[in-house]
């Protein structure tokens, strides 16, 4: 196994800390972040104070009211968030190159091969918190340890403002109270499912065999085995080798209206678009998640010929792959765009035919006035064209039939275990850098 050191940083109640810090008025009082104002809305941060009441994210606004009456509550401003997430990943980045976000306030560094230029782990921690307080002012919570499992528990162990390592050899300590729901990816249905035999610690699970654990809950059962040892040697994926670039939202009430999904998609995709941008990144691969009334959440995607990164083209896929979602009659709750299989353009045609240059000048001025101004400053005009049948399909040639198991053959290349799972509900509108897989 390979010997390495990782830390962890997630910042403390991130969307409402920087309400906080924006509005010393807010310091101290219970503040929650969610919604735009509509009917319905989720919590998408709550500060440490109003979790004291029961809040947290996720939950229906509505209720959150209800608990905490009190409670200041703000609209989410996704431009200001991401603003400051820019700032802490630059921070992060002066450490080391190996830097994987996970979201936007979340990142795993591996920091190995930066001890010799900056001191230990512990150091280069410690440092991060004291630059994130001085420099943001906000506070971080540090996790350091052999591995990103670890490293992850670590940075939540002791939150907020906390700092947690778990030395080689400690691992066995550190996990055998550990409840196994705050094991990554044991989700709620997995947690009661080791309760059923009894299992509620982690120090329980490693007291199982392999083959025990295998009988018991299969392929899943095995990776269980592994972490309650504290083994995983999955390494940091820095940001460049990013797996996929994706934004979704929620809508307050459910909607059917294909002018405004066909909007919704328009403004995912100049999103997802202006990062690919941004990064220097194309993408080979563009996919859709549909959440419905129900719940009931798809994945479809569909690889293509040419690596795209504009955010017609963006759109046009994203489309027409919704085109052919079984909606049951339901209304849809959630959208989201995904951009996967990412490269860096190497002489790609479109991109450096002196039409497509003219287009990428164009594109990046629009990403600077959005950036300035916000997403609403410019809209494009074919995010409100009507959704006539094959519009908007210029793009479409050559691109693969697509199946809803995502296994598929895409102009010869076979696009292998491509499936996105759904994550829950977590966030509201939100950006996400994926790693390799
Ligand atoms: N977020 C969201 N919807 C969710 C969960 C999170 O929109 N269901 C957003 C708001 C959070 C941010 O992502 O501020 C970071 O998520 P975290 O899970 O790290 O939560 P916080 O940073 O708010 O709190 P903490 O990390 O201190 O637990
Ligand atoms: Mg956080």
């Amino acid at each position: 196994m390979t010997t390495r050191t990782i830390i962890h940083v997630d910042m403390d109640a991130f969307y409402a800390s920087i309400e906080q810090r924006d509005n010393p008025s807010l310091a101290g009082k219970p503040v929650i972040v969610g919604g735009v104002g509509g009917q319905r809305g989720v919590v998408s941060a709550a500060s440490y104070e109003a979790r004291r009441y029961g809040v947290h994210s996720a939950m229906p606004l509505k209720k959150a009211r209800a608990l905490c009456p009190e409670g200041v509550f703000l609209p989410v401003d996704m431009e200001k968030y991401e603003a400051v997430s820019r700032q802490l990943r630059s921070i992060l980045c002066s450490y080391t190159p190996l830097v994987e976000p996970l979201s936007l306030d979340e990142a795993f560094l591996d920091v190995t091969a930066s001890i010799a230029l900056f001191g230990d782990a512990e150091k280069i921690g410690r440092e991060i918190k004291d630059r994130v307080r001085n420099e943001l002012n906000l506070t971080a919570s540090v996790g350091i340890a052999p591995n990103k499992f670890l490293a992850k528990i670590a940075s939540d162990y002791r939150k907020p403002d906390g700092f947690v390592v778990i030395q080689p050899g400690g691992e066995a300590d550190f996990l055998r109270d550990l409840p196994v729901y705050k094991v990554y990816g044991v989700g709620k249905v997995m947690a009661r499912r080791l309760g059923d035999h009894g299992i509620e610690t982690v120090g329980r699970l490693a007291e199982m065999s392999r083959e025990h654990l295998r009988r018991l809950f299969g392929k899943q059962g095995e990776h269980l085995y592994e972490l309650s040892r504290g083994i995983d040697d999955n390494p940091v994926i820095a940001e460049a080798e990013a797996k996929s670039i994706s934004q979704e939202t929620t809508f307050d009430v459910d909607i059917d209206n294909n002018d405004e999904l066909r909007r919704t998609f328009a403004r995912l995709s100049d999103r997802v678009g202006a990062r690919l941008r941004e990064e220097g990144l194309v993408s080979k691969t563009v996919g859709i998640k549909v959440r419905l009334a129900d719940f009931t959440t798809m994945h479809r995607e569909r690889t293509l010929l040419d690596p795209v990164s504009s955010d017609d083209q963006i759109l046009s896929v994203a489309w027409n792959l919704f085109r052919a979602v079984p909606l049951g009659g339901q209304k849809v709750r959630l959208l989201g765009v995904v951009a996967s299989s990412l490269e860096h353009p190497s002489g790609q045609l479109h991109l450096f035919s002196e039409q497509g240059e003219k287009n990428c000048k164009a594109m990046r001025t629009i990403d600077n006035i959005r950036r300035k101004f916000g997403d609403t400053a410019i809209e494009r005009a074919s995010g409100l064209r009507p959704t006539g049948e094959n519009r908007d399909r210029p793009y479409d040639k050559g691109l693969s039939p697509f199946s809803p198991t995502h296994e598929k053959e895409a102009e010869g290349e076979t696009a292998k275990g491509r499936r996105r799972k759904a994550k829950g509900n977590k966030r509201d509108e939100t950006a996400k850098t994926k790693p390799r897989s």
